[in-house]
């Protein structure tokens, strides 16, 4: 039995649910799901400012999770904020959704395009792409210019903008595979992909998957160099409860 804490590092409680649920519904049935969100964070996650506030309530509840004995962690956010500092404070796998997003697009397609959010979160996409090795196997990211917290209001028609921009990604640049650019766009996958009749990849269910086989397979993030526990120092300020 592995628990997995999923951690989406905003404060929107619905778009939370919609993840948990996400989770749940791709999870092995003796795997127990804890869908969270910060006490402290930015509503949504649009900007680099956004996420460097993002990450302070996001290690809270990493060491939240190391106390209640959590085997695995995902960042349910497509920035995947504070990845290598939460592999440095948890025991066990912590996997972002870009990254699981785009190791399983590689796995299953030829070529990959990323459909995001807002214009401004393209360069951040194209970043990790790079900065994770897919900088080639990434064909193109494009926005829907839907704010996150829009995407599940049935007025901004979101599903069928999404919809619609994924066929023409596939079209402009010659991808063969979808990744969807945020987690508020988990509960689209399926519908698109059948619509699109090609592989279409929610990061939240991937980076479930991919935790749940790093457990089982006792993997578990190495403390040899960069990812060893963080040194004991103080943090003031605001920051005072990250003593460590
Ligand atoms: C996400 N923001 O997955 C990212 C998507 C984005 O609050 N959750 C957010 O636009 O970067």
């Amino acid at each position: 039995m592995a628990h997995i804490k999923v951690i989406n590092p905003n404060t929107a409680r619905a778009m939370t649910e919609t993840i948990g649920r996400c989770a749940r519904a791709v999870a092995a049935p003796a795997t127990v799901i804890t869908a969270v969100s910060p006490a402290m964070g930015p509503a949504s996650i649009e900007s680099h400012y956004d996420e460097a506030l993002a990450v302070p309530g996001l290690l809270a509840e990493i060491a939240a999770g190391e106390r209640d004995g959590v085997d695995g962690y995902v960042i349910a956010c497509f920035g995947d904020p504070g990845l290598h500092a939460a592999r440095e404070l948890a025991a066990g796998p912590v996997v972002g959704i870009a990254e699981a997003a785009m190791h399983a697009a590689t796995l299953v397609g030829s070529g990959f395009s990323v459909v995001t959010t807002l214009s401004r979160t393209v360069g951040r996409a194209w970043h990790l792409a790079r900065e994770y090795g897919f900088g080639a196997a990434c064909r193109g990211v494009h926005a829907c210019d839907i704010p996150v917290l829009d995407l599940d209001d049935p007025a901004s028609d979101a599903r069928k903008v999404v919809a619609e921009l994924c066929a023409s990604a596939l079209e402009a640049d010659g991808s063969d595979t979808i990744v969807l650019g945020c987690a508020g766009m988990a509960d689209f996958c399926t519908e698109v992909s059948r619509d699109l009749g090609v592989p279409v990849i929610d990061g939240v269910a991937a980076a479930t998957k991919l935790v749940e086989s790093l457990v089982a397979l006792g993997l578990r993030t190495s403390t040899r160099g960069e990812y060893a526990h963080p040194l004991p120092k103080r943090y003031s300020g605001l920051l005072h409860d990250f003593t460590i």
